[in-house]
């Protein structure tokens, strides 16, 4: 059978890799010149470890090529952003598009299954769109020869683990029917080595954002606790660990916020399939979001008084040890105290790039700096991100400065 992937990103090319690395004759879509080049020259337009032998393996054996239009396939894997538009609503023009160029290639038979992260009912919407353009298919339950199996197959691999986790996590496949749903788990029975669980579109949709959903009322507890104990004059991170003895507690941990492009986003999709339901969601996405803002008071505080502060900001990644950006709380945090301090200097530190993001351009106070340069001119050291980097870095250099360490990693 051929499968086509569209969308060859975080998601879509490990995806495709690794059923092409199992055998499986692939064919990558997607819209970017940049995208396609990389993957037909047997690269990985992105950092993820372990991919890119994968990619240049399957490529070398004619398993797997990319290229811009949607061809004839048995089955198509729809694995593109589902950002979120002004009021936090899902912005389903991606997968619209992705089901747009599959839909003239249909002719009854294949499998279609929607990875994207998706609010509830975008499967049915799917199958829907399919059948409004091409009434002679149906999506029947018992399936005749013009019929089109769809299902929904959230990927729940973490950035930066993704070659081991889409092999050894356990998956949820939900079907418009539960053909549709058994056809897909053996898909990716091809190269899941875990247990996969069947259940219905709707179910599926919504474990994958519950998932993250629980992550981020998690860490917005941690964080207001974070904000409480600072008010009672404790340490935050000594008060979680011990509250963590306890057999049945497991708090996460505060940081400056939550980022990245799903624990941001997805309890979004949640909120606004139930706005007034979701409550503790909102709530915990409102915690989270304000977390930056309060940093940046701390920091501000710390450098009143002085004609032109300089602060070393530590990190610009939403997480460590990665160079990823997308709805990085660190990057907000830098920029905006680059401008909240004209008169005074932002000394960024980012092991993982070697120059700033377009996002930072343009303020003359903002400089990429080595972390030494940058702790010694500083009079205010903010850590943002936990990289291994400021993790083993000697501490008696931070002697005499105004510390803020949003990660709790320089407690003795
Ligand atoms: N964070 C904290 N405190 C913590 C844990 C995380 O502040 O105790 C912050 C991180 O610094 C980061 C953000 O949360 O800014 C998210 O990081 P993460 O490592 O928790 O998760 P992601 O966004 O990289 O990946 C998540 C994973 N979901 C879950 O763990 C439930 C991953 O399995 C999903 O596949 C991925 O989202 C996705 O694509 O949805």
């Amino acid at each position: 059978q051929r499968v086509v992937v569209i969308g060859l990103g975080y998601i879509g090319l490990p995806t495709a890799a690794i059923l092409a690395s199992n055998g499986v004759g692939v064919v990558g879509v997607d819209v970017s010149d940049r995208h396609v080049d990389a993957v037909n020259r047997g690269e990985v337009p992105f950092v993820e470890p372990d991919l890119g032998i994968h990619v240049a393996g399957a490529v070398s054996r004619g398993l797997l090529s990319a290229q811009k239009d949607t061809p004839k396939a048995d089955v198509y894997i729809i694995a593109v952003p589902t950002p979120f538009k002004d009021g936090h609503e899902a912005d389903l023009s991606y997968i619209d598009a992705a089901t747009d160029g599959i839909i003239p290639q249909l002719s009854g038979g294949e499998l279609v299954i929607l990875e994207s992260t998706s609010p509830p009912g975008a499967t049915e919407r799917v199958g829907q769109r399919i059948l409004a353009a091409r009434p002679e298919l149906n999506l029947n339950a018992e399936p005749d020869a013009m019929t089109v199996d769809v299902a929904h197959c959230p990927e729940r691999v973490l950035p930066g683990r993704v070659m081991v986790e889409l092999v050894e996590n356990d998956r949820i496949v939900g079907g418009l029917t539960s053909h549709a749903a058994q056809r897909a788990k053996e898909l990716y029975e091809v190269f899941c080595h875990a247990d996969i669980f069947l259940t219905d579109a709707t179910t599926a949709e919504m474990a994958k954002l519950t998932e993250n959903s629980f992550r981020d009322v998690n860490i917005a507890f941690a964080n207001e606790l974070s904000i409480i104990s600072e008010r009672l004059g404790i340490d935050v991170f000594e008060l979680i660990e011990l509250a963590n003895k306890h057999p049945r507690v497991n708090i996460l941990q505060p940081g400056p916020g939550v980022g990245g492009h799903c624990i941001a986003v997805d309890p979004w999709f949640i909120v606004s399939a139930a706005t007034e339901q979701a409550r503790l969601i909102r709530t915990a996405r409102e915690v989270n979001d304000a977390k930056p803002q309060y940093v940046i008071s701390k920091v501000l505080e710390a450098a009143e008084g002085k004609d032109s502060p300089v602060v070393a900001a530590l990190g610009l990644a939403f997480k460590p040890d990665i160079d990823d950006m997308r709805e990085s709380p660190a990057l907000d945090i830098t920029r905006l105290l680059a401008e909240a301090l004209p008169q005074g200097k932002v000394l960024a530190v980012e092991p993982n790039v070697t120059e700033l993001p377009a996002k930072l351009a343009g303020h003359t106070n903002l400089v990429l700096t080595p972390v030494h340069d940058a702790i010694t001119a500083a009079d205010v050291v903010v850590l943002l991100v936990d990289h291994k980097e400021f993790k083993a870095m000697d501490t008696t250099t931070l002697d005499g400065k105004h510390v803020i360490d949003t990660r709790g990693i320089w407690r003795n």
